[in-house]
């Protein structure tokens, strides 16, 4: 069966003096790096996803009249505030510069819409829309996903439920992930939700 990697939000914003910035989340550009070199040399696709919002998006505690951490609900789903973040076309935006970028096939962007939040990189938060990754994905005849990156507690688990709910069998790559952990073990809990959902948890050497 044909499998791709996923490399989910490598972004400046994510990773060190970032304006998200995930607690060691540039640890896992060296790990992305190895994988795609192991996805390359076995002539497998490796797409990429951006966070890619306008400035005005309403995640944003500024954009919204909330503080930064506070949660809420917008448009009727559970919203938590963030710091302004990967704010299209900006530096913060970019993929991280360490990234082996001219190696990835396939860019997935979203969040665009200002009026409600996307974590996962196949639907938005309210399942209102979708990415082309799921449709890219069925052209290239890949039913299997193997996943790492930023945030483990959001983003990651995110597009990794929806994936295992689209039928994808799932490896995610933890030693890959780092994640926000607002509370100490949301990123264990989040380990746990994808296991329970069907998704297998592996380490970069097992690739
Ligand atoms: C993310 C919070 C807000 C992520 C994106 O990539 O996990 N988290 N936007
Ligand atoms: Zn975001």
């Amino acid at each position: 069966m044909k499998k791709a990697l996923l490399l989910i939000d490598l972004q400046n914003d994510f990773c060190l003096n970032g304006a998200l910035a995930v607690p060691e989340g540039d640890d896992v550009i060296d790990i992305a790096n190895q994988a795609i070199r192991l996805f390359h040399q076995r002539n497998l696709p490796i797409i990429a996803t951006l966070d890619w919002h306008p400035a005005d998006h309403k995640s944003f505690a500024v954009n919204s009249g909330t503080q930064i951490g506070e949660t809420g609900e917008l448009n009727g789903l559970p919203q938590i505030w963030w710091a302004e973040h990967c704010v299209q076309g900006t530096k913060g935006a970019e993929l991280h510069p360490r990234l082996e970028k001219q190696l990835i096939n396939k860019l997935i962007y979203k969040g665009q819409n200002n009026e409600i939040d996307s974590y996962s990189a196949f639907f938005d938060n309210g399942k209102l829309s979708e990415t082309e990754l799921n449709s890219w994905l069925t052209s290239q005849n890949i039913k299997q996903l193997v996943v790492l990156g930023l945030a483990t507690d959001y983003c990651v688990k995110f597009t990794v439920l929806d994936g295992l709910a689209l039928g994808y069998q799932i490896e995610l790559i933890a030693d890959g992930c780092r994640g926000v952990n607002l509370q100490p073990h949301d990123s264990q809990q989040a380990l746990t939700e994808m296991v329970q959902n069907g998704a297998k948890i592996i380490r970069l050497v097992d690739i």
